[in-house]
């Protein structure tokens, strides 16, 4: 496996975290850009490549992050960078809708071919996952003349109006950003671990739970959508029981309800398979990307079926940056790196290597509730001992321990109680090795 970063592979803590000059830079942060914009590990970064990401002090971490499943080809990947600079002496921008060029064309092409389905597809692109989120209910609701859109328990789909609307959570995403968008419905997700009557009987109680309220509430021929990601991201890594997706699909497909995929999080190789949705054959209707497809460049898209997509009037849909050249170079890099090197059998193998040795490490502590994920998507979520109650205190503590040591790890969940590890695709195994140490020594030490 090679990454081709300059960067060394190595791990090296030069001073604390955050040292002198990243505690200075975060001074400047505090005083010059809202409190609203957060910071997880106030590291002010320099270079990062591989599975490391260097900071201002000279420390060199080891990135369990991907800047939330964003650098999954790894940071400045050498097709992404090579493709950008020679874009970027050509033309920087032109506007895709005033004269458009064939990079946009060529990203679209690979994604009608790589997404689930044989059916003809089209795509489109825009700027982030939020605004993919939402351009694809545009075109549902377009498509079918109705306006009610399905959402589920601890689902997240961005921070616009309608996309915070859809999102489930209100610390920190909508607490006092109301009133949000009308005709959003929120119903439960088949989440194994906290599922009431246990995990074997989630699939088929939360499905046929959503059909009754669709069908009591809202009246499925008034539905547009139902949005799900297939495996929920910021909800805390949670896999809906399988059984669950398929149930829902075919109640969509029964009823003329656009059944929207957001695999802003999940998509291109992270989960072990190009797009999360086929692991349990999901062919969605449509298709919403961002992430990971450009390598960390501004870019999301919505695929989906032609006569769907097409049904819009000219001018319908659009914005000025969709499709940059820029970002579309980077992502037809992305795509041949994740060729290339294999990344989703190598997504794989990271999960082959996390599972089992987090499944260990709950064993040893019983403040870990549960294990879960798919690929290198994975989650530990943390309770009190003894029961389910969400252990978001310790959570905070490991984390801490964590950065401490320089690894780079995220939280997620409802609860704030779950760990996420999404290390990019091309971290070598000695990084993974260690990083997955620094975070056992940390539960050995609480
Ligand atoms: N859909 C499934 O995961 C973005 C949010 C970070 P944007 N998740 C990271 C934060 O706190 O703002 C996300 C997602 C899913 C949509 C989105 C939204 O994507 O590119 O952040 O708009």
């Amino acid at each position: 496996m090679t990454t081709h970063s300059r960067l060394p592979q190595e791990r090296h803590l030069a001073t604390e975290i955050p040292g002198p000059r990243s505690r200075e830079l975060l001074a400047r942060k505090q005083a010059a850009v809202p409190g609203g914009i957060g910071t997880t590990l106030p590291v002010f970064v320099t270079r990062a490549g591989g599975g490391i990401v260097q900071d201002a002090d000279g420390n060199s971490l080891i990135d369990f992050g991907s800047g939330i499943a964003v650098t999954s080809v790894g940071n400045a990947a050498p097709r992404v960078v090579e493709r950008v600079r020679r874009q970027v002496e050509e033309f920087t921008h032109t506007c895709f809708m005033v004269t458009p060029y064939e990079s946009y064309v060529q990203v679209c092409e690979k994604l009608n071919e790589l997404t689930p389905g044989d059916h003809e597809k089209r795509s489109f692109l825009v700027n982030s996952g939020a605004e993919a989120v939402e351009n694809a209910v545009k075109i549902a609701r377009h498509a079918t003349g109705r306006q009610a859109v399905v959402v589920f328990d601890h689902g997240y789909h961005g921070r616009t109006l309608l996309t915070m609307t859809l999102t489930a959570k209100n610390l920190p995403y909508k607490h006092r950003f109301g009133p949000f968008a009308p005709e959003v419905y929120r119903m439960p997700m088949a989440y194994p671990y906290r599922w009431p009557t246990g995990p074997e009987r989630c699939a088929e109680e939360a499905a046929a739970q959503t059909i009754d309220a669709i069908e009591k509430q809202i009246g499925a021929e008034n539905v547009a959508a139902v949005v799900i990601e297939p495996i929920q991201g910021e909800g805390g890594f949670i896999e809906p029981a399988r059984g669950f997706l398929p149930r829902i699909l075919e109640f969509c497909r029964a009823n003329g309800i656009v059944f929207i995929a957001d695999e802003v999080q999940t998509g291109f190789a992270r989960t072990g398979k190009m797009f999360a949705c086929e692991d349990e054959g999901i062919v969605p209707d449509l298709v919403c990307t961002a992430k990971g497809i450009a390598g960390g460049l501004p870019l999301a898209a919505v695929t989906g079926r032609a006569e769907l997509m097409d049904a819009v009037h000219v001018g319908g849909l659009g914005g000025t940056y969709g499709g940059n050249p820029l970002a579309c170079e980077a992502a037809l890099g992305v795509l041949e790196t994740i060729e290339a090197e294999r990344l989703v059998e190598r997504a794989e193998h990271i999960g082959s290597v996390m599972l089992p040795r987090l499944r260990a490490l709950a064993e040893r502590h019983d403040v870990i509730g549960d294990v879960r994920g798919r690929g290198a998507m994975i989650a530990i979520e943390l309770v009190e001992p003894g029961t389910k109650k969400p252990n978001p205190a310790v959570t905070a503590e490991v984390v801490r321990r964590c950065h401490a040591q320089g690894l780079v790890v995220l939280t997620a969940g409802t609860y704030g109680n779950v760990l996420r590890f999404l290390p990019p695709l091309v971290i070598p195994d000695h990084l993974l090795e260690e990083g997955l140490g620094i975070l056992e020594k940390a539960f050995s030490e609480i």
